[in-house]
């Protein structure tokens, strides 16, 4: 045998990008992929991936992990528990939530959520700040100076009592991130038809979980996408619409996007895979399904795929809130709660890749580099990180090998995370990611995880490039007296 070459050979494997699918080994030195072709010389370790799918490690861009809800209640899991799941399930690289609240200060909770990452991560992360209470000292102070330190993506609710931003203030946060060069993430929703609709149902005993779908009516998401993207045109500031669930919704940011409105958006599992008949169960089980905006119909999940086929939407996240069936979660106000006291949300990080390999490689649906740009490749160009991502040279040694014939029936008892749960128990699965390593590291091989908390590291991001003074506003603005410039 030769002198090894490389710390780790990955050999024998069928390589995924999101642009090929080829034949070949995947050299590897200390953390970073640092060759690719056929007979690869030797490894100090070897993994033989004959007859497995050699993919780039998932990034999840959209997870609720440890975080404080408005409501008091934190999450079931921690760093530990959320990203020990997420490598179970393939994925390598997730971005989570600083969450401010009310009279909170974004950098003290920046720091707080920072140390519990750094304490528990299995797998590298980064923060979305969450801004509640638009003050004067957060537009001048920090946005500026947090988006300069690496943290590029500031996220905001346009409903919930306790979180939503006032559209004059959610104009501010706009200029503000085009100043500092961030992207602003939102869960769109308008109030005013939730809470409308919210109290009249209740007010006629509509109480069961199963209500809850009706309460966010379908024109509140289309109407508040609409309203949004007004806002980024005038100001010429990217946006990222997270968790789109309807039809009309994908439909308003497809013509948004045919007019040239920076629009990214997102899908999740459950809007592609679940509908409201899900809510219908005895009792309060029917819970388990409740998330916001809440699951749809057949229909809405097919005009997803088709908008996700067409690059409408970009990637699909997971979206993971996980509260438990019990007091500490979605029973918090006890045993019978109305739909409204029901903490919204479902666990996601684990099952949100085998459910769409299963769906777009195992039955076809888009196809295998499909999958790798939707998981992995575009979220790490949308949210720069620009180590992560692909299978290439250079990049981080972030792989998930994949048997595409494995079957999984999924089942509350395999799932790593504390929800107690899976909405998607039952459905039997093809395709499931038995070897994932992490900056070349085997985290999980087979049924052993081999991690240890706090070996995930902080992911700083870079903001996206100047943008020239441009939009509705400044071309709206009279040249002369040169107002648009002034007020962006
Ligand atoms: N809705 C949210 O707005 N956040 C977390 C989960 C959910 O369902
Ligand atoms: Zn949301
Ligand atoms: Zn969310």
């Amino acid at each position: 045998m030769s002198d090894p070459v490389y710390d780790l050979v990955i050999r024998g494997g069928t390589v995924a990008t999101s642009s090929d699918v080829f034949a070949a080994d995947v050299g590897i030195s200390g953390e970073t992929i640092v060759a690719l072709g056929k007979n690869l010389g030797a490894g100090k370790k070897e993994i033989d991936a004959t007859g497995k799918l050699v993919l780039p490690g998932g990034i999840d861009a959209h997870a609720h992990i440890e975080q404080l809800s408005a409501a008091g209640l934190v999450n079931a899991d921690t760093f530990e528990t959320a990203t020990t799941s997420a490598a179970f399930g393939g994925t390598t690289s997730v971005i989570c939530f600083a969450a401010q609240h009310i009279g909170m200060d974004v950098r003290k909770v920046l720091t707080d959520y920072t140390a519990l990452a750094k304490r528990g991560a299995m797998i590298d992360y980064a923060f979305h700040i969450i801004v509640a209470d638009v003050t004067d000292k957060v537009i001048a102070e920090d946005i500026p100076a947090l988006v300069k330190e690496g943290y590029s993506s500031i996220k905001i609710f346009m409903t919930y009592d306790l979180l939503r931003v006032h559209d004059e203030k959610l104009l501010d946060i706009l200029a503000a991130a085009r100043e500092a060069k961030a992207l602003v993430c939102v869960h769109a929703e308008n109030h005013g038809i939730i809470s409308w609709m919210v109290k009249r149902l209740l007010d006629k005993g509509y109480t069961a979980p199963k209500y809850h779908p009706v309460s966010h009516a379908r024109l509140s998401e289309s109407e508040a996408f609409t309203r949004l993207i007004a806002f980024s045109e005038l100001l010429d500031q990217p946006i990222m619409i997270f968790h789109v669930s309807t039809r009309e919704g994908a439909a308003v940011i497809r013509e948004a996007r045919g007019r040239g409105v920076k629009v990214f958006a997102e899908t999740c599992p459950q809007y592609l895979f679940l509908t409201m008949e899900d809510l219908d169960k005895p009792g309060v089980e029917g819970a388990k399904w409740m998330c916001s905006p809440p699951v749809r119909t057949t229909d809405d999940q097919e005009a997803l795929w088709r908008a996700l086929d067409l690059g409408d939407l970009q990637l699909v996240s997971s979206d993971h809130a996980p509260y438990r069936m019990d007091e500490t979660g979605k029973l918090r106000a006890g045993p019978n709660p109305t739909f409204k006291q029901i903490a919204n949300g479902m666990p996601g990080l684990e099952v949100r890749l085998p459910l769409l390999f299963d769906a777009m490689v195992s039955k076809g649906r888009l196809g295998l580099s499909k999958f790798v740009e939707l998981t992995s490749t575009a979220p790490a160009q949308i949210y720069n990180l620009p180590n992560k991502g692909s299978i290439a040279i250079g990049m981080d040694a972030d792989i998930a090998i994949w048997d595409p014939l494995k079957k999984v029936t999924l089942s509350d008892a395999m799932m790593h995370d504390l929800a107690g749960f899976t909405p998607f128990a039952g459905r039997e699965l093809t395709g499931w990611p038995t070897t994932v390593l992490l900056r070349g590291s085997v985290l999980v091989e087979g049924d052993t995880f081999n991690g240890k908390p706090g070996e995930g590291r902080l992911m700083l991001r870079d903001g996206g490039k100047a943008a020239a003074p441009s939009g509705r506003l400044a071309a709206e603005m009279d040249p002369a007296r040169n107002f648009g410039a002034k007020l962006l």
